[in-house]
């Protein structure tokens, strides 16, 4: 039995060293599907993140700077965020953290040397790589039928990689119908500007197919602060007509990431998004109105935290899951997680990765599993010292519920 700190400390440092992650949220691709899979040292480079950080000490027009090839921008970008100035933020810190768990020498600064160890990879080689040193077992895609490149991959078969899970995107029928019924229209779908009977029951059919075809976990949009679902307005429809009937039938759980305010510097791109604070009372009506539906939850903006954990309370078949984009800083995952452990006990997700480059499974991971780790022990401790005493496959069970088994649990609840 676990009675005291130091071998508390070790135990959980252990069981999250070896633990096998699942990460339910990620922008990564298995090989199949080439081109949209980024890794190496000039995609990591160019991540917006580091694009949106190099900008602030930059003069260069936008356009200049996207017109370069990516190698060029990379360098730009490392000699202004790595050599001129210290790489002390957290995206800055990630590329270092990764160069270092693969053996690279931080220390030399050699950006040659390290494109060099990239090119002698293979795509193959890599992904085993990347998985071993971050110790994800599995990780959901973002799988977007809209998207041109994505969508004759899986006309022709799609993803053979277990490792490499699906999630249906999507954000162009929820977010752009008057848009992208016409898509559908030419795949067959007997839909119409208008969201009669019709178009309702072909986006259903539509929506059922996909899920099928790429075998995904659950459905998944991005939306904004101003999200409300009482209003009269596509958006909701689509939502409340077709899918979440359609979530239901298949039981699989309808993934809302709210909080995204999109291009407020179109001059960005990627990188041009930012955050507003949500109104918690459409996930309320969500999860009351349909009991039966599962909801995966996570809200981009710091304030909108403890309402969503509170909310959480309210409602089992609310899951609440990571600490999203601009919350993926160590003093806001630990703040966040302190709560939702003081809130919800083990009952949420703490993380996902939100990967766009394969490598960064090897940052995010390392920076958040330790994190989670120190939070643990601080609570853990904190019923040790009234009394408690724990055995190690307990410890092992919380953290395999944390890193995984609570996703696979809800999806299969
Ligand atoms: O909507 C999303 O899935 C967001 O995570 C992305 O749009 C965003 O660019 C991102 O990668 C944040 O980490
Ligand atoms: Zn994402």
């Amino acid at each position: 039995m676990i009675t005291h700190y130091a071998q508390l400390k070790e135990v959980v440092e252990k069981s999250m060293q070896k633990v096998k992650i699942t990460d339910l949220h990620t922008h990564i691709y298995s090989e199949k599907f080439d081109k949209l899979l980024l890794w190496g040292i000039d995609e990591l480079l160019t991540y917006h993140y580091l694009i949106a950080e190099y900008f602030r000490y930059s003069n260069l027009h936008y356009n200049e700077f996207f017109n370069l090839p990516k190698s060029k921008q990379a360098e730009l970008i490392w000699d202004t965020l790595f050599i001129k100035n210290s790489p002390v933020s957290e995206a800055q810190r990630g590329v270092l953290t990764i160069l270092n768990k693969l053996g690279l020498d931080v220390k030399s600064r050699d950006l040659k040397g390290y494109r060099n160890y990239f090119s002698n990879l293979t795509t193959k080689e890599y992904i085993n790589k990347v998985f071993e040193i971050s110790g994800v077992k599995e990780v959901v895609m973002t799988n977007d039928p809209f998207d041109p490149l994505e969508k004759p991959i899986w006309d022709e078969g799609g993803n053979e990689d277990q490792r490499f899970k699906a999630a249906l995107r999507i954000d162009s029928i929820i977010n752009q119908y008057e848009k992208s019924y016409k898509s559908l229209m030419e795949w067959g779908y007997e839909v119409s500007e208008n969201l009669n009977e019709k178009a309702i029951s072909e986006i259903k059919r539509f929506l059922t197919e996909w899920v099928q075809k790429t075998n995904a976990l659950y459905m998944a949009v991005s939306l904004p602060p101003s999200f409300k679902i009482l209003e009269d307005s596509n958006r909701s429809k689509v939502i409340e007509k077709c899918v979440i009937p359609v979530c239901r039938q298949l039981n699989i759980p309808f993934a809302m990431m709210i909080g995204v305010k999109k291009l407020v510097n179109d001059d960005l791109g990627l990188a041009g998004d930012s955050v507003g604070k949500s109104d918690i009372t459409t996930i309320e009506y969500l999860c009351k109105t349909y009991p039966n539906n599962k909801f995966m939850i996570t809200m981009l903006s710091r304030e909108n935290q403890h309402e969503l954990a509170i909310t959480a309370r309210k409602f089992r078949n609310l899951m609440v899951f990571g600490c999203w984009w601009f919350l993926n800083n160590p003093s806001i995952i630990e703040d966040m997680t302190r709560m939702r452990i003081e809130t919800l006990g083990l009952s949420f997700i703490p993380q996902h990765s939100d990967a766009r480059v394969l490598d960064q499974l090897i940052y995010k991971w390392t920076h958040s599993k330790k994190i989670i780790s120190n939070v643990l022990i601080d609570k853990y401790n904190d019923i040790l010292n009234i009394g408690w005493s724990m055995t190690e496959e307990e410890i092992e069970r919380d953290i395999r519920g944390l890193m995984g088994n609570n996703f696979w649990d809800f999806i299969n609840k």
